[in-house]
């Protein structure tokens, strides 16, 4: 059992579902957001904190054992606004990480570092990245610093390009791309139970029948999602009209994600 586990972005949708299902895998909980949070369980504590804050976070990170990391901007935005979360703050994380000798993390990727690639093509977890937005790439940086902190200095991270991670698949790419809750408990549980975890890249996905992405190299960690977004395809075809064959949503992984402009700064 871990001494204290850091759970960065507390107050987002995942955030809530690790405080509220994983407070089992350590004494403590520290939930952190850049918004004020309230302890929800008896061994949580919350601390407020800007990951743009580096002098913040090395504090935040003191006596921690693990880390989840899910804290940031989580859709497109502007390079300032992308930056300041998703590649100032990860690198503050990292350092504080390394200072304080907490040694694994659950990084929270995207699978829109491979957004770019079309929805006919597999991947395996050695595909070249392909961002299909400034924030698929401000993942892709911390995939990268992910890599270089565990081959300098031995800091485990599960680099989990996570899909869509939501409570049910609720359109046609989601067949393919979503993640139940379950299995998103699931997969954080073994990456803090095994023995050696290295700086594996994972795909987040459920075991859909649909599937684009092949997590065969990470066997080796025993995660077995059990959910199948099949179970809803009935539900998504009454429900949702199926785009075009030729439109971006249904040519991209990435999905509407690839049609956004770069949102200029003020
Ligand atoms: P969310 O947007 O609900 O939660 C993100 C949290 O990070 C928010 O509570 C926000 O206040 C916090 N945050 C933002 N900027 C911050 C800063 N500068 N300092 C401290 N906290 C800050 O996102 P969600 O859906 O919970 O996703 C969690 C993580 O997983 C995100 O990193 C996202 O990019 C990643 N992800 C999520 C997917 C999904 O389907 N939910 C799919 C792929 C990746
Ligand atoms: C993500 O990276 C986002 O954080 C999430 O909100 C979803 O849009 C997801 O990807 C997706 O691709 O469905």
């Amino acid at each position: 059992m871990l001494k204290r586990l850091l759970i960065t972005g507390a107050g987002g949708n995942l955030g809530m579902i690790a405080r509220k299902r994983l407070s089992h895998l350590a004494e403590t909980v520290r939930a952190t957001d850049v918004v004020g949070l309230t302890p929800i369980s008896q061994n949580e504590e919350c601390v407020q904190c800007d990951l743009g804050d580096a002098g913040d976070v090395e504090r935040l990170v003191e006596g921690c054992d693990g880390i989840v990391h899910l804290g940031g901007k989580s859709v497109e935005g502007t390079f300032s606004v992308v930056a300041e979360a998703n590649i100032h703050g990860v690198f503050h994380l990292y350092e504080a990480a390394r200072k304080n000798g907490c040694g694994r993390i659950f990084f929270a990727s995207s699978n829109h570092v491979v957004g770019l690639y079309k929805q006919d093509q597999h991947l395996d977890t050695t595909a070249p990245p392909r961002p299909d937005t400034l924030y698929g790439v401000s993942k892709h940086f911390g995939e990268g610093l992910a890599q270089m902190y565990y081959h300098r200095f031995g800091i485990e991270t599960a680099i989990v390009r996570i899909g869509s991670c939501f409570p049910k698949p609720t359109n046609h790419r989601m067949l393919a791309t979503w993640l139940s809750y379950d299995d998103f408990v699931s997969l954080v549980e073994r990456v803090f139970a095994v023995p050696r975890l290295g700086c594996p890249v994972i795909y987040g996905m459920s075991n859909n029948d649909e599937r684009w992405w092949d997590n065969r190299e990470v066997a080796y960690l025993g995660w077995r999602p059990k959910d199948n977004a099949a179970d809803y395809r009935e539900e998504i075809e009454a429900t949702y009209p199926r785009p075009a064959k030729d439109a971006p949503v249904a040519v991209f992984q990435g999905g509407v994600f690839v049609s956004e402009p770069i949102h200029e700064e003020d």
